[in-house]
């Protein structure tokens, strides 16, 4: 069809929602007492975000992002309406949406919205109403005109620009019914209505307004390197997950902060004294324990990796296997990364009452198929408790009360817990990831013309200052290296401290 055909009143898929539309904005409400409380949530998370703080108060005069025309793709919440509002304060213009159909607080959105942003994102989209989101904030603008910046959370606004542009390029129409999964399907179907009514270029004249995209996620990470591997990616990306002040702080500090949170916001269990197995002791084992043995949990952990089996044991923790744990343990935390750590056989020989959560892999590490194929052969039953915790019943064990069947407590239906029964990572958290996404953002603003289509960390100095400008908060004072210590160790007075390799 061509575009002069096209129905201009299209709406996209089940949505009822025009597949271009002029919405000043999308939220779930802006009713006066959600906005009302997502100003306050702001304003008390301002305070906890001393970074972004920092960078408002170093640039008020000067706008860096002057105009910036920013795209973000990323969890709306409370935490992100902060950088938002930094991004803004710093001269940039800003379209926003969620990257998780589940993540969007409401009342971050409503504060958003209500500040005028164009912000398209509430709790519980379906999947064509994510599709549609991002579509809009995309290539919606207030003038007519497009983005030239992405800040991206695991890629799905980047992805969509590069696969509109080189179905484009090749001359193929998006083929819904090829798609290997239901969003892949949404995302295609997205494209088409796309070519039906704006004809056969529009993501290849969208696409070169981009200069850059800056990253937050690993997933994120790797699917730019892949496109810079192929020499496919069309501008420069900034990896702000492995900056150090980034992945430490997700990793370590935000699940130290909200593993016990969630697991005390979804029971009334006493964590101090019990047996807990924590499945995998990388950078998230490492916090999870941590949180645990701040209550004076028995923590004991699994492993593959030889040398982080001995950073445990270092660390005065037994390292066991998971058959060993069964008949003993209360509580099992998996943090690996990896599929298939907790089995159904496994829940089989748990303890009655034993709690199950995973803080790692988004939801393949604990067997929720294998569960729920044993469900579908009655030989378990799922009893809800309250949303998201959920007790299972197997039939046919004779270790539960009475001699009858024993259950397992499952915490967010095997996903990821402390953002199913908690609130994620607390604010000072966010504020390291954040501010390096600001710094992030500066520099591609500044000088996406000096880097290749490649994807880059941000340099060491960078990743120091943002550390610094968290310092003040906690009161503390740093020495300053004299010149003479300085060329002795072999570093500049002003940093970079460490070699780029160095561990922390
Ligand atoms: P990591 O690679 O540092 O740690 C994972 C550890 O699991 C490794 O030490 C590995 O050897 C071990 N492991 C792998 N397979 C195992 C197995 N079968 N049994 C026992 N141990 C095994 O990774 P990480 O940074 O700790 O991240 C782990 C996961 O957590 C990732 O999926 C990441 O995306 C996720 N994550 C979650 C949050 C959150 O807020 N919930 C935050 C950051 C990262
Ligand atoms: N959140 C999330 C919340 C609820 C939820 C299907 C129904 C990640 C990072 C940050 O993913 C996030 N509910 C789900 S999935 C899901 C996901 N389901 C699944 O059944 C329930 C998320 C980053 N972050 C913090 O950690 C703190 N502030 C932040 O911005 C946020 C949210």
């Amino acid at each position: 069809m061509s575009a002069a055909l096209a129905p201009k009143s299209r709406t996209f898929m089940n949505t009822g929602l025009p597949l271009f539309s002029d919405l000043p904005h999308k939220v779930a409400s802006l009713d006066a007492d959600l906005v009302r409380f997502g100003h306050k949530e702001v304003e008390l998370a301002l305070h906890e975000m001393p970074g972004l703080v920092a960078l408002q108060e170093e640039y008020a005069g000067q706008k860096p992002l002057a105009g910036a025309r920013i795209m973000g793709s990323l969890h709306m919440t409370i935490q992100t309406a902060v950088l938002i509002d930094t991004l803004i304060a710093l001269g940039a213009e800003v379209q926003w949406v969620s990257c998780n159909i589940f993540s969007t607080q409401d009342h971050a959105a409503a504060h958003t919205a209500d500040n005028g942003v164009r912000v398209f994102a509430w709790k519980g989209e379906t999947l064509e109403e994510y599709w549609w989101c991002t579509l809009q904030a995309l290539t919606m603008w207030k003038d007519g005109g497009a983005p030239n910046l992405i800040l991206d959370d695991g890629g799905d606004a980047t992805m969509l620009v590069h696969i509109g542009r080189e179905l484009e390029l090749a001359g193929e129409l998006p083929d819904p019914t090829k798609a290997g999964s239901e969003e892949e399907a949404v995302v295609l179907q997205c494209l088409l209505d796309v070519r039906e009514t704006r004809g056969n270029e529009f993501w290849t004249q969208f696409a070169p307004n981009l200069r850059g995209v800056s990253e937050e996620t690993t997933t994120g990470v790797h699917r730019l390197q892949q496109r810079a591997d192929a020499g496919t990616l069309l501008f420069p990306a900034i990896n702000v997950n492995d900056s150090v002040t980034k992945s430490k702080f997700d990793n370590v500090y935000g699940c130290r902060h909200s593993l016990v949170d969630a697991i005390m916001r979804a029971t009334d269990f006493l964590i101090s004294g019990k047996r807990t197995l924590v499945c995998g002791f990388g950078d998230v084992g490492k916090g999870s324990v941590q949180s645990l043995r701040g209550q004076q949990a028995k923590v004991s952990v699994t492993e593959i990796d030889p040398i982080c089996a001995l950073q445990a044991s270092m660390q005065g923790l037994d390292v066991i296997t998971i058959e060993d744990a069964l008949p003993t343990f209360d509580m099992y935390v998996t943090a690996t990364g990896n599929k298939g750590i907790i089995t159904a056989k496994h829940m089989v020989g748990m303890k009655h009452n034993a709690i199950v959560c995973n803080i790692g892999h988004f939801d393949n590490e604990i067997d929720m198929a294998g569960l729920e194929e044993m469900r579908g052969l009655g030989e378990v039953e799922k009893i809800d408790i309250k949303p998201q915790v959920a007790e299972w019943r197997f039939k046919n064990t004779t270790h539960g009360p009475g001699g009858r069947g024993h259950s397992v407590i499952i915490l967010a239906e095997g996903r990821l817990v402390n953002l199913g029964c908690a609130t994620g990572h607390p604010s000072l958290v966010m504020s390291a990831s954040f501010t390096n996404q600001v710094l992030a953002q500066i520099e591609l603003h500044q000088n996406a013309d000096s880097y290749e289509n490649k994807v880059t960390v941000l340099p060491k100095v960078l990743d120091e200052k943002v550390a610094h400008l968290h310092l003040q908060k906690f009161g503390a004072k740093l020495t300053v290296l004299s010149e003479e210590q300085a060329s002795y160790i072999d570093v500049d007075v002003a940093g970079p401290y460490k070699p780029t390799n160095y561990r922390y």
